[in-house]
């Protein structure tokens, strides 16, 4: 068995603008990370994911970035940053940089040379085409809405942005850039830090014949491009694999062969893979901007694949139901009002017991929720602000737009962290970027570290089950009661040892049997009630109660 320390690390990953202000100005920054490492390091993870710090113009928080060498002012210095490293391995923890590799900010030096003129060296770092009739080369979309190309005035070209205009894609093809980004990966790397999250990485290489796209919005034509494979391979030789590092690569609409295909060992590309099919089953249609409830046969049966399809392949997953691109877990898959505490419980158990290495986002081991903010004022994210406009466009009202982004905006995840009952959540001092959720007296750090029986605590003891039972990490997995419409319940199985889990996904009782070879000497590993039933062969499970037995 191909042994990786990673296989058996819990992940924190930490949105630096809303995670804890120390200088007063309303944003998060480095020392205030630096502040709160005890308390995640209570938690039990083992590795830090830190989202973009570098300088940035922040038009997508971070995700265009325009100086990879340097750290955000805001958020601190390069001191700041060497401290935090430094902190992080002196609490035994590791700390992984937010790679965007993709696109840079179209106020990063390259840009701005690449638009200076046509035959400037840097104008192949970036993807520039003449007009096609007048208009954009092709009709691919923007993933933030519109055409994916912005016409530049001075040289009378159209760049490629899959992103924000001011995110202009990166132009893969040329070696140069190529080696020019690997030694920028080998700074970091002799930094110290311990591996990269690799954004949006599967668009990197794109179809050179840029064709238009007659039945979608062009991303069959750069994802999982054509010579993606060879790109990350080559990338792994040159950085990854000399400075020994942990890999995630954020894999936009990816499929599962591709995934194994990323992640195999022994094809040296990367550790794991982020997918997201299981986060569009409140998607009708494939259609982000409208309200749904999730469909949760669904949710069993895109999961299960992948756990089956990772196992099977010698793949592995990066498991997470949340990320500061998406709504608050316990909003959308739970229920966050009377069952808050034990649906949220019986969210990151049903995650955390699967195959793969787990996330936790900010804040979800406190069970934070959506903020349901009711102004548009409220929002501050590029895409939330975008749709907003599209959406009036089409003729939506006002008030059934502000009901679509309580849901789904990504600025539910945004909201800042809730450290204690204080004044703006204990975040800082001053008037947060983003307004705070109301709750933040009753759902915050303090109580939750007061309380046994919290949230906290139910993913520290699932970190550390992980450390305790190897099934956890090398297990197979078996979906079981597939077309039970309330319970997600599932097996794993390794030498004589067996996993079951039993989630009920709903606020009502849920009766199910299981057909089990060996029913006696299972016991309760975790649960998230105080009274748990002891045996399986007939089973009530309360509203979104969740049970791990343990069968040997
Ligand atoms: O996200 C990539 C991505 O495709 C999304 O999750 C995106 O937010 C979604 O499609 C919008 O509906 C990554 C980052 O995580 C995100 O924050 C950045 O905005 C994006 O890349 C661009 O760098």
């Amino acid at each position: 068995m191909n042994e990786a320390w990673w296989q058996k690390a819990t992940v924190y990953q930490i949105y630096p603008k809303s995670f804890n202000d120390t200088t007063g100005n309303g944003m998060g920054d480095l020392q205030g990370i630096i502040q709160r490492l005890d308390y995640i390091k209570k938690l039990g993870v083992d590795v830090i994911w830190l989202t973009p710090v570098y300088r940035s113009p922040q038009n997508d928080n971070g995700y265009d970035i325009s100086d990879y060498f340097s750290i955000e002012p805001a958020y601190g210095t390069m001191e700041d940053f060497e401290q935090l490293l430094e902190e992080t391995h002196a609490r035994g923890m590791k700390l992984i940089m937010d790679l965007v590799i993709n696109h840079t900010s179209t106020e990063h030096e390259w840009f701005k040379k690449a638009a200076a003129s046509k035959d400037n060296p840097y104008r192949d770092y970036y993807i520039w085409k003449d007009p096609c009739d007048g208009g954009p080369p092709n009709n691919w979309q923007s993933k933030f809405g519109g055409s994916a190309w912005q016409y530049d005035e001075k040289t009378g070209q159209y760049y490629l942005h899959l992103f924000d205009t001011t995110q202009a894609d990166l132009n893969w093809e040329n070696e140069q850039l190529r080696s020019e980004l690997y030694d920028m990966m080998h700074f970091w790397a002799k930094k110290g830090i311990d591996g990269f999250r690799l954004d949006v990485i599967n668009l990197i290489s794109k179809n050179q014949q840029f064709p238009d796209d007659d039945t979608g919005d062009g991303r069959k034509f750069y994802t999982d491009g054509p010579r993606i494979h060879d790109y990350l391979h080559e990338m792994n030789q040159a950085v990854f694999s000399p400075y020994n590092m942990m890999t995630v690569g954020e894999m936009s609409s990816t499929t599962l062969d591709n995934c194994v295909l990323y992640t195999r060992p022994e094809r040296q590309e990367l550790n794991m893979t982020f997918q997201f099919h299981h986060l569009k089953v409140d998607y009708p249609n494939g259609e982000k901007w409208t309200l749904a409830p999730f469909d949760f046969p669904a949710l069993k049966k895109i999961l299960s694949k992948w756990q089956e399809g990772m196992h099977a392949g010698g793949g592995w997953n990066a498991l997470f139901w949340c990320n500061h691109d998406q709504p608050r877990a316990v909003s959308r898959f739970g229920d966050d009002g009377k069952y808050h505490t034990e649906s949220a419980k019986m969210l990151a158990t049903t995650l955390h017991m699967m195959k793969g290495t787990p996330y936790i986002y900010q804040g979800e081991e406190l069970g934070m929720t959506n903020p349901g903010f009711t102004r548009i004022e409220d929002y501050r994210d590029v895409e939330s602000l975008n749709a907003y406009k599209i959406l009036r466009k089409e003729g939506k009202s006002k008030q059934e737009i502000m009901s679509i982004l309580k849901q789904k905006s990504r600025d539910n995840s945004r909201t800042p962290m809730q450290w204690s009952a204080k004044k703006h959540a204990g975040f800082s001092e001053v008037e947060p970027w983003i307004p705070v959720a109301e709750n933040y007296e009753t759902i915050n750090a303090e109580n939750a570290l007061n309380n046994p029986d919290s949230i906290f605590f139910h993913y520290q003891k699932l970190a550390d089950l992980r450390k305790k039972y190897d099934i956890i990490t090398y297990g197979d997995y078996q979906l079981l009661l597939e077309d039970d419409v309330r319970v997600f319940a599932y097996k794993r199985n390794w030498n004589d040892e067996t996993l079951l889990v039993v989630s009920n996904f709903y606020g009502e009782n849920a009766t199910i049997s299981m057909d089990m070879d060996r029913t006696t000497n299972a016991h309760v590993l975790l649960s998230n009630y105080p009274d748990t039933n002891h045996t399986f062969e007939k089973l009530v499970l309360r509203p979104y109660e969740s049970i791990v037995y343990y069968i040997k």
